[in-house]
């Protein structure tokens, strides 16, 4: 079976069986009929589970009915559309959201709580759809929800993934790694559309100027609403599952060979299988170049195909699509484009080239260079030949275009060799080709490049090719847009200045606000005198005028207390820890990695747990207690990380089982950190960290989630910490360390540093002292106190003292309960900015041009 699959010809359906919902029942007895229908139970007794199925089944229906009419709207309007490509969407849970977005939270509550249930409960029955590896793709997901708020005619694309982010496990207080199988229950949030599926071929050869691929795959469209909040529009995530072109080999079959029968099959499920869970790393796999082009091509072909229903120019799609490619990870978009356009629809490379070019926009998310990714030409040119060739010819245009300036900039240089070297150096040259100094000046603005550690090793640099390819290229946060522009993108932007763009990260005040933290949402709504804050952020600096009210910060302290016992719980439940509530609670939870330095944390925690042991009992009274809470993944590979890991639980294991210490400090690892954690540990979080190396966090996005729940912020001035602090009040946030740029001055001056600080030592040894086993962290300790080795690449050593200085702030701070209450009401206040709705409405109307589209009220 190697023809497209289709559904056929459409035919008109009687008005009188279309039903939709006009003849809507009461939600209890839709509920009830899924209950005994679609799970099939007696509804006499339900599991919550089997509640949870009922309800999400029945809100579902609800959800279906919305986004058919927005989408059968938007083909009626055509308007111009937005397509974000993403490998990565962090879903997280969908029930809540989905009912608080479609305003039936009333309806639906009356009919869970006659249930014996709790809206709260049933959801968290529901698996955490977790696509992605952390902020890159989270971003993803809070877009989504303010494309489809602003009522903006927009899809996501992307993968469905059968095994999402590996479940994180603690074995002797390691990570244990095992797989996310998200699907086990089904997905009522989901339609398969098993009959749209698109052709996606890999390997083969280039025949007469067309790919004939060797292997085939089908990529078929699940579709996922995406409900918007105070308004009608649902908007779509079209994710693609990978299927073989055929089910299995019969005639192997039939001659035993079981194996082989269904090979192609397993190879095909293979792509669409698990996600990759390196976030800000790369290992260059096949599998994931795999997984881009075939993910990118359905969505390309999926979005032509749309177009061309309505419009027979293709000239006129960059009027009606624009494709965002988050990170490089779509940008095989620039090659896949071209060649469908001259392959497929016959244009001529200049025409496609300009409509591409007007087509494609690009983020970038991060400078760390093993995050860039580079393809080895090599396996480009064995899975993709086609496109191969096309980037080799993008590659050659564009020297080309650049040829006559460099040229003229080379002539200008004073001579390399004086001549009596000259003829030195000729007899060198004799046996390696001669350099052409034009040819080695443009080099530097190549897609193809040269393999540093390898030579001869050509690599084709994605991050090149879609900046190139794309009308504009943007960071997250204004110091990291401006950092791009000085070193990634140096040639680039001086060639191109105005292609390049700062959009800084937003997050959904519906998500990360109005509903996980239901307490402070409903105070704030009192308090505002209604609730148009939840989409016009804006509008929470009128509580500015009441941060100095007594009473009003004594209900603001209330409700974080209560917040504090569900976090409480939740630790208890995940752990077994007991964590007093009158403690500072003090969270950091993000991916563990050594540019976040929780190692710097955990050394800042041992020199807590030193001195309140030094301390006398009446001394130990001024203390104020502490709970450090950390919760993350180490990338699999990642030995550094995971050793992390093991140091946060070997600290937590020593101190909270010292007496001595009692309930004055407690470290504790949440294991298996996601979205939905994130909900509960938020809300409860009385002080975050954020504390990067200046200038290696691109933007950070929890961050904005703390502050706009009231959480005060320790941090380093590196991506959105800086804004925030612009937005709160800089004297408002713990900042500490050094600045971004001395970064590069510092890292060179490593070999001759000392930490100019007794604390710094009795950190170190202790680490290296016998409370652990032996040589348990000294790889660790040695990676940041080393210097004969220059280490300490990420400058712990030299953030340590004033990341001292800055958490006694805390401490003194935190005696203060008024003043510490003013300030946590805020950052609330101040935290409008941080909303994905103005991140997307400047996409829009900066880069998109797609217009707000929203379906009529009736
Ligand atoms: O600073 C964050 C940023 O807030 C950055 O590290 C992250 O993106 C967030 C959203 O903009 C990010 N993730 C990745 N690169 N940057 C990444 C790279 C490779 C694989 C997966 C994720």
């Amino acid at each position: 079976d190697t023809k497209k699959k289709t559904n056929g010809k459409a035919k008109p359906v009687p008005m009188e069986l279309i039903r939709v919902d006009q003849q809507k029942a009461a939600a209890e007895t839709e509920i009830l009929r899924k209950i005994a229908y679609q799970v099939g139970v007696d509804a006499e007794s339900v599991t919550a589970q089997q509640a949870y199925q009922g309800v999400a089944w029945t809100v579902r229906e609800r959800l279906i009915d919305a986004f058919n009419k927005t989408q059968a709207y938007w083909r009626e309007k055509d308007p111009k559309f937005i397509y974000y490509l993403s490998a990565e969407f962090l879903m997280g849970r969908t029930l809540t959201n989905a009912v608080n977005n479609l305003g039936l939270e009333g309806e639906f509550g009356e009919a869970i709580r006659k249930l014996g249930y709790s809206l709260e409960e049933l959801q968290s029955q529901e698996q955490n759809a977790s696509l992605g590896n952390g902020g890159l793709g989270r971003l993803a997901a809070c877009f989504l929800d303010s494309i489809a708020t602003l009522s903006l005619p927009g899809w996501g694309y992307g993968i469905r993934y059968r095994y999402g982010m590996f479940r994180q496990g603690l074995e002797n207080g390691y990570q244990s790694e095992s797989p996310d199988y998200w699907l086990t229950n089904g997905n009522p949030w989901e339609i398969p559309r098993r009959e749209l599926a698109y052709k996606i071929g890999f390997y083969g050869s280039v025949q007469q100027g067309k790919w004939v691929p060797d292997e085939q795959v089908y990529a078929v469209a699940y579709d996922n609403p995406i409900p918007g909040y105070g308004t009608k529009t649902v908007g779509n995530l079209r994710l693609f599952d990978c299927q073989p072109m055929s089910e299995f080999k019969l005639a192997s079959f039939n001659e035993g060979k079981y194996s082989e029968a269904t090979d192609a099959k397993r190879k095909a499920e293979d792509i669409s299988a698990v996600l990759y869970p390196n976030d800000a790393t790369e290992y260059g796999r096949e599998l994931r170049l795999k997984q881009q082009i075939f993910f990118v091509s359905a969505a390309i072909q999926d979005t032509l195909a749309r177009f061309k229903k309505t419009h027979k120019d293709m000239k006129e799609l960059p009027s009606k699509a624009c494709f965002q490619m988050n990170d490089t990870h779509p940008t095989i978009a620039v090659a896949e484009l071209m060649r469908l356009l001259i392959d497929q629809e016959g244009l001529k490379w200049d025409a496609a080239w300009d409509i591409t070019t007007k087509s494609l926009a690009f983020t970038n998310h991060t400078v760390m260079p093993e995050a860039l990714e580079k393809w080895p030409v090599k396996v480009m040119a064995k899975l993709l030949p086609r496109h191969m060739e096309i980037i080799e010819k993008i590659d050659s245009i564009w020297k080309d275009s650049l040829r006559a300036k460099v040229t003229s900039e080379v002539g200008s240089q004073p001579k390399q060799a004086a001549p009596e070297k000259a003829a030195e150096a000729t007899k060198e040259a004799a046996a390696e080709p001669p350099v052409d100094p034009v040819e080695a000046a443009l080099a530097k603005y190549s897609i193809i490049t040269e393999n540093p550690w390898e030579k001869g090793v050509k690599l084709v640099n994605m991050a090149f090719m879609a900046t190139i390819g794309s009308k504009s290229t943007n960071g997250v946060a204004a110091i990291h847009s401006e950092i791009i522009k000085e070193t990634i993108f140096k040639d680039f932007y001086e060639l191109s200045p105005e292609k390049f763009q700062n959009k800084t990260n937003g997050v959904t005040p519906r998500r990360w606000l109005a509903y996980c933290n239901p307490g402070l949402s409903k105070l704030i709504t009192k308090t505002l005198g209604s609730d148009e804050w939840i989409s016009k952020t804006d509008q929470l600096t009128g509580l500015k005028q009441h941060a100095d009210d007594k009473a009003f910060q004594k209900q603001w302290r209330s409700i974080k207390l209560e917040n504090k016992q569900r976090l409480a719980d939740l630790i208890k439940s995940k752990t077994g820890i007991s964590v007093p509530t009158n403690a500072l609670y003090d969270v950091q939870i993000k991916r563990i990695h050594e540019y976040k330095r929780q190692h710097l944390n955990m050394f800042s925690v041992v020199n807590r747990y030193l001195e309140i042991k030094a301390a006398s009992p009446e001394e130990r009274k001024k203390f104020v207690p502490r709970v450090v809470i950390i919760g993350g993944k180490a990338a699999s590979a990642y030995v550094m990380a995971k050793k992390m890991i093991k140091l946060v639980t070997s600290l937590g294991d020593v101190i909270n089982n010292d007496p001595e210490v009692s309930d004055l400090l407690k470290v504790v690892f949440i294991p298996d950190y996601n979205v939905s954690l994130a909900e509960t540990i938020i809300p409860g979080a009385e002080v975050s960290q954020h504390i990067s190396t200046a200038g290696t966090e691109a933007s950070g996005t929890s961050n904005m989630k703390f502050q706009m729940n009231g959480c005060l912020i320790i941090g380093t001035m590196d991506g959105a910490n800086i804004e925030i602090a612009q937005e709160s009040g800089k004297e408002n946030m713990f900042v500490f360390g050094v600045d971004a740029k001395d970064i590069g001055r510092l890292r060179e001056e490593r070999k001759n540093f000392k930490v100019n600080d007794p604390r710094w030592e009795k950190v170190m040894s202790f680490l290296t002292g016998n409370t652990f086993e032996q040589g348990l962290f000294q790889d660790l300790v040695d990676n940041v106190n080393d210097m004969s080795k220059a280490n300490d690449w990420f400058l712990l050593g030299n953030d340590f003292t004033d990341y001292l200085r800055a958490q006694d702030e805390i401490d003194v701070l935190y005696k203060d309960q008024d003043a510490w209450t003013k300030r946590s009401i805020l950052y609330t206040a101040s935290s409008g900015f941080f909303s994905s709705d103005r991140c997307i409405d400047q996409y829009a109307k900066e880069i998109w041009d797609v217009k707000p589209c929203p379906v009529p009220s009736s």
